[in-house]
């Protein structure tokens, strides 16, 4: 354990990073925007002072005619599936790109045909590990094949007639995963990295980010055979095997078949990206870049996902904590693009936490919809009341307090809120679940997220 988790589950997870940021500005990784609002012009360019949804207004519910069912806003994502070939690349060319420019090329072709590269005449692999000597398979029989020393990392082009299996860098003694495959699995050795699998398995997208949001990695689960659906999920590092280093949701345990899992994992600026507007938080001011994540999510993470994937079926956006305030944000920003909009233990009063600090709470924001922004939307919590939900500085939101974990005060006033109004209707088109007595933690949303996620497949 890692002790008292600072003094609100909101401020879960604050970040760890597992993923080294490096200062590299991802540059959209070439999405094509196609679509759009309307006529084929092409560009990739990522601004942070374009229009955004509804900025600064009251949420994101459609004004001039955006709005369920309509043309979401271009920061949600493009309307057409892009995708198109890759270029053919020869040996000599990568080799010279990694000469000139090894890590930048090695991000390169880790967002766009992965690693090991296939080429004309096999696999390239590539080892920045001067201790490692050979690459081993199950496509060798682990025999190995050795690496050729370059400069500042080395390679060896191997021909293999039947892809699907694992791989690892060794000195024919310690064997290492690829920090750079595209697909891997985890196994009792720990990582394994895997090439071109047809088994269920996790992609990685190392260091994406845009002009606004610092680089990170997606980590996409892949089920085997074909995608019916697709998830967006955030606190990326949490989801999937062990997890980071507050435990782990164990998704590949419970995701139904068919569904592609994109993890998107949080950065050390995870309170100013999950957060639609500021709030006092130890008397700071944090908070309210979500509209420039919403921006990262459809024009940068979507085309990504578009173009390697495709996006057939619903989509849905999901998370936990602020994950889940972000997700509320998303299906509010973008009404009619996410299908699915789940939330577990959100922190739908982030905006009222502070004292004297006043902005839109995602639970008021909620409430005034007049018309559902997803199909189906999921929100849950654990805790209880304590001794008992209060208004207690009178602004409107109940406040949990130390009795009251898990935002459960706050999430059940969302939930009365909905009720009430014309948008939403309990067992219809809203799910309310609560889990009486849950902490706020991996462990607790690992052991309900079966719930979510078969609504979600029912869609
Ligand atoms: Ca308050
Ligand atoms: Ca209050």
């Amino acid at each position: 354990m890692l002790g008292q988790r600072m003094t609100r589950p909101f401020l879960h997870a604050l970040s760890l990073l597992t993923a080294a940021l490096t200062t590299f500005a991802a540059a959209a990784c070439g999405g094509d925007e196609a679509g759009g609002s309307g006529g084929g012009t092409t560009t990739t360019t990522t601004s942070s002072t374009g229009p955004g949804p509804g900025s600064g207004g009251a949420g994101g519910q459609g004004a001039g005619g955006e709005g369920q069912g309509g043309s979401a806003s271009p920061d949600c994502g493009p309307e057409e599936e892009g995708g198109g070939g890759e270029p053919t690349l020869t040996l000599d060319d990568v080799l010279a790109s990694l000469r000139t420019d090894r890590d930048g090329t090695l991000h390169e072709i880790s967002l766009t045909r992965g690693w090991p590269a296939l080429l004309p005449d096999g696999y390239l692999f590539v080892s920045t590990s001067s201790n490692l000597t050979h690459v081993a398979g199950d496509h060798d029989g682990w025999v190995g094949a050795p690496l050729t020393a370059d400069q500042g990392f080395s390679w060896a082009l191997v021909p293999i007639a039947s892809p699907g299996g694992g791989y690892k860098f060794t000195d024919l003694t310690a064997y290492e995963a690829d920090p750079w495959a595209r697909s891997y699995t985890v196994d009792s050795f720990g990582e394994l990295s895997l090439i071109r699998p047809s088994i269920a398995h996790l992609d990685r997208y190392r260091d994406l980010g845009d002009a606004d949001l610092k680089p990170r990695d997606l980590r996409v689960w892949v089920p085997q055979g074909s995608i019916n659906r697709v998830l967006y999920a955030h606190d990326g590092q949490n989801l999937f095997f062990d997890g980071g280093p507050f435990g782990s949701w164990r998704l590949e345990q419970s995701v139904p078949p068919g569904v592609l899992v994109v993890g998107i994992d949080n950065t050390s600026d995870r309170m100013d990206e999950y957060t639609h507007v500021t709030d006092t938080i130890g008397g700071n001011t944090v908070g309210g870049q979500g509209d420039a994540y919403v921006r990262f999510l459809g024009r940068t993470v979507r085309p990504l996902i578009q173009a390697r994937y495709g996006e057939p079926g619903p989509l849905g956006v999901m998370g936990s904590s602020l994950g889940g305030l972000i997700s509320l944000h998303i299906a509010d920003r973008c009404p009619g693009v996410y299908a699915f909009a789940a939330s577990l233990s959100g922190t739908v009063g982030w905006g009222s936490i502070g004292d004297g600090n006043r902005n839109e709470t995602m639970l008021e924001r909620y409430t005034a919809h007049t018309r559902p922004v997803a199909s189906r939307l999921y929100l849950d919590v654990g805790g209880g009341p304590g001794s008992g939900c209060v208004d207690a500085d009178g602004d409107g939101i109940e406040d949990d307090t130390d009795s009251s974990p898990d935002n459960y005060c706050e999430n059940e006033q969302l939930r009365r809120q909905l009720a009430a109004g014309g948008a939403y209707t309990e067992g219809a088109n809203f799910d309310f679940a609560w889990h009486e007595g849950a902490i706020h933690n991996e462990a607790a949303w690992a052991a309900r997220v079966g719930n979510p996620f078969s609504i979600f497949a029912g869609l």
